[in-house]
C-alpha cells in the first residue's frame, strides 16, 4: 500500500521526500490520506484523496467544477483583501492535470487529486466536541453563508451536474419506491409504518425541487455542508475554509441550509441507535441560523425565505430515505462499518425528522425574528 502511494504522489507536483503516510478515516465517500513531506528541513504536509469513481463517475468534471469555483473563491478573496478565509488549493500533476489517473492491477482505472494541508485549522464531527457549541454553530452557518455569498456572483451554468439530481428529493422518493418494488435484500419490508409516513409527506419534501429554477434561483451550491466539512481556526474558531468541494454543482441554497442544520444541530451522531438522544437542538439551530443569515440575508429572495426553515425538515427526509434506499439495495453507495450501519443510520434521520416536524413552527418564528418580516 505505501508503495502504491509513494508512487502515486511521485506524480504530483511536489518537492521533498515523502516521509510519512497517515490514512483519514472521515467521510463516506472518498479515500483520504495525509502526506508528509520534508524539503530542506521543511516539513510540509498534502491531502491525497482517491475519488470514489462508483459515486463520481467523471471525476474530471468534479475537479473541472472544484477548479472553477476555487478559482473564483480566490479572486473574491484577493478583492476583498481577505487574507483570513482560504479555499482548496489544487496540487497539479507533473503534466499539469488535475487529476491523475492510475491503472491498478485488475486494470481498473483509480483517480488521484492532491490539496495542500490547510494548518492550524480544526474539523469537528460534533459541536459538541467543542467548548462552546453554540459559538461553534454559529460560526459554522457564518461558514456556509459566507461561502454562498462569495459564489453569489459566479455563473452556475459553468458547472456540471456531476451526480445527477443530487437533491432531486422527488427522484430520491423515486428510487426508493424502485428498491422496495425490487426488493433484492428482503429488507424492503422491516419498516412498513415509516415507508407509509413518509409517502404521506412526498408532496411537501417536493417543494424545493418543484420550484427550483422557476421561484427558487438555481445558484452554486455546497450541497454537502456535513459540519466536518468545514475548517475552523484552531485559536479564534472561525470557519476558514469550505472544503469537500465534490458536490459543488448547481443547486439551491436551501439545500446547503437544511443539510447543514440537519448535520450540526442534531444531538446526535448520524448513527445514534438511542432514541432518545436522536432530536434536534434548537439552541445550536437558532445560533447556526443567526450566522447563516447574517451572511446571506441580502442575497435572499423571498421565496427562499419562505422555506429557510422548511429545508431542514426537506434536507432530512431526503437523507432518511437515501440511507433506507441504499439499505434495501444491499448497501451499495454508503460505506457501512457493520450489517446494519444503513437501517440505523435511516432510522436516525427519520426520529430527527418527526422531530424537525414538531419544532418546525418554533424554527419559523425565529427565522422570522431574524430577518424582522
Ligand atoms: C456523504 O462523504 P460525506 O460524509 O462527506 C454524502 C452526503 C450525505 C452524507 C451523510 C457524495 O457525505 O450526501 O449527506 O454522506 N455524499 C455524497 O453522512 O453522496
Ligand atoms: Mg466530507
Amino acid at each position: 500500500m505505501i508503495e502504491k502511494i509513494n508512487l502515486i504522489a511521485s506524480n504530483f507536483q511536489i518537492d521533498g521526500n515523502l516521509i510519512k503516510i497517515e490514512e483519514n478515516n472521515q467521510g463516506n465517500i472518498n479515500k483520504t490520506y495525509i502526506l508528509y513531506y520534508k524539503n530542506k528541513d521543511v516539513l510540509k504536509k498534502y491531502l491525497l484523496q482517491k475519488i470514489n469513481s462508483n459515486v463520481f463517475n467523471e471525476p474530471h468534471l468534479v475537479m473541472k467544477n472544484i477548479e472553477l469555483v476555487t478559482n473564483h473563491i480566490k479572486e473574491k478573496l484577493q478583492d476583498l483583501n481577505d487574507t483570513y478565509h482560504k479555499t482548496l488549493n489544487i496540487i497539479k500533476t507533473r503534466d499539469n492535470k488535475n487529476l491523475y489517473t492510475y491503472i491498478n492491477e485488475d486494470l481498473e482505472k483509480e483517480y488521484y487529486r492532491v490539496f495542500d494541508f490547510i494548518e492550524n485549522c480544526i474539523s469537528y464531527d460534533s459541536l459538541k466536541d467543542s467548548n462552546n457549541p453554540e459559538e461553534l454553530a454559529y460560526q459554522a452557518g457564518k461558514g456556509f453563508g459566507f461561502f454562498q455569498k462569495l459564489l453569489n456572483d459566479f455563473p452556475s451554468n459553468l458547472l456540471t451536474e456531476t451526480i445527477k439530481d443530487f437533491h432531486n428529493t422527488k427522484k430520491r422518493f423515486n428510487d426508493l419506491i424502485l428498491s422496495i418494488e425490487n426488493n433484492i435484500t428482503n429488507r424492503a419490508f422491516t419498516c412498513s409504518k415509516e415507508i407509509v409516513d413518509l409517502i404521506s409527506k412526498i408532496k411537501e419534501a417536493s417543494l424545493i425541487i418543484d420550484s427550483l429554477g422557476k421561484t427558487i434561483p438555481i445558484r452554486v451550491t455546497h450541497n454537502d455542508t456535513k459540519l466536518n466539512n468545514i475548517l475552523f481556526d484552531k485559536d479564534s474558531l472561525i470557519a476558514t475554509c469550505i472544503i469537500d468541494l465534490d458536490t459543488v454543482m448547481p443547486g439551491s441554497l436551501l439545500f446547503d441550509l437544511g443539510d447543514g442544520i440537519r448535520s450540526a444541530c442534531s444531538n446526535s451522531f448520524e448513527d445514534e441507535t438511542d432514541p432518545t438522544k436522536i432530536f434536534l437542538d434548537l439552541d445550536l439551530t437558532k445560533a447556526y441560523l443567526k450566522g447563516f443569515l447574517e451572511e446571506t440575508k441580502d442575497i435572499l429572495t423571498n421565496e427562499e425565505i419562505n422555506l429557510l426553515g422548511l429545508s431542514v425538515k426537506i434536507l432530512t427526509y431526503e437523507l432518511a430515505i437515501r440511507f433506507l434506499t441504499d439499505y434495501i439495495n444491499g448497501d451499495t453507495y454508503f460505506k457501512i462499518k457493520y450489517q446494519e450501519h444503513n437501517f440505523d443510520r435511516f432510522k436516525n434521520q427519520y426520529l430527527l425528522f418527526k422531530d424537525i416536524e414538531i419544532k418546525l413552527e418554533e424554527i419559523n418564528e425565529f427565522i422570522k425574528k431574524l430577518l424582522i418580516i
